[in-house]
């Protein structure tokens, strides 16, 4: 498979992952807003929405509440994961085997890297064992790329983020999910050192509907492939009104404004 070739998580070549990996790595304070979301099933029907080409998830809410919706929903297993009660330099518990990940429905496997932690090296070897069992498996592979720890002092400055981006394509994967660096051309930059691996926004802490259609916009026109949004869908009343707007703007490529009217 080459790099940012079809991955099993993507619609059209275009990708938005419906990230629900919070309650490892954020806790349930993550679910406070809407608390019905504490149910994985909630967001699980969010995922069956035409926009999400991806649900992300840990093994455990892979293992209990995927059977069920296997036939309408593609699975990206997130194999690593650090809950917030960690407090030592990054890093991130390998948690699931790919072979395991497989038996269990998904298309491919996601792998949070921290470049720059004083852990890189050992994840980084982690990674191999992952993205070169997921080859043999024909299965996708999505970098989580997030240069943390204390190599890096600003994790959302532009050359970090085209940092991030050009280990996911040096490292083998399909398709990196980078912080937003701040401006257009600044993930332009970052769309441009991923050569033909994908590349996709990741979503953040909620904001209102425009200023974040505005960023998502932005990442697309820059040359991005998508999206992997977690707190600003399940975190709002009315998650479809915004998925649908997602869909405009990602697959159809409409403006905000003619997004925001659906
Ligand atoms: P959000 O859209 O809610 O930011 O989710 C994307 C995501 O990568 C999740 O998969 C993950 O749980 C979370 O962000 C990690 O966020 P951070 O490490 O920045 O706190």
């Amino acid at each position: 498979m080459l790099p940012g070739a079809d991955s099993g998580i993507a619609r059209d070549g275009k990708v938005l992952v419906l990230a629900y990996d919070h309650g490892l790595e954020h806790g349930p304070v993550d679910f406070d807003p809407v608390p019905e979301t504490a149910d994985p099933s909630t967001v699980f029907e969010y995922a069956t929405h035409d926009a999400v080409s991806a649900i992300a998830v840990q093994k455990g809410i892979a293992e209990a509440y995927y059977p069920s919706y296997e036939d309408d929903v593609s699975l990206l297993l997130k194999v690593n994961g650090t809950s917030n009660l960690w407090m030592g330099e990054y890093d991130s518990a390998v948690n699931c085997s790919v072979e395991y990940a497989e038996e269990l429905g998904a298309e491919a496997v996601g792998f949070t890297l921290y470049g720059g932690s004083n852990h890189e090296v050992e994840m980084a070897e982690e990674f191999r064992e992952i993205q070169e069992e997921a080859r043999a498996r024909d299965m996708g592979v999505v970098m989580w790329s997030y240069p943390r720890g204390q190599g890096v002092k600003n994790d959302t400055k532009p050359g970090v983020i085209s940092y991030a981006s050009r280990l996911g394509l040096e490292l083998g994967a399909d398709v990196a999910k980078i912080k937003y660096p701040g401006s257009p051309e600044a993930m332009a930059d970052a769309c441009e050192m991923a050569g033909e691996m994908k590349v996709i926004m990741s979503g953040g802490s909620k904001t209102d509907d425009r200023a974040f259609l505005e960023q998502v916009n932005s990442s697309m026109e820059a040359g991005a492939d998508g999206l992997a949004v977690g707190r600003n869908v399940f975190q709002r009343e009315n998650p479809i009104e915004i998925l649908d707007a997602l869909e405009a703007i990602i697959y159809e490529e409409t403006t905000v404004d003619e997004a925001l009217e659906r």
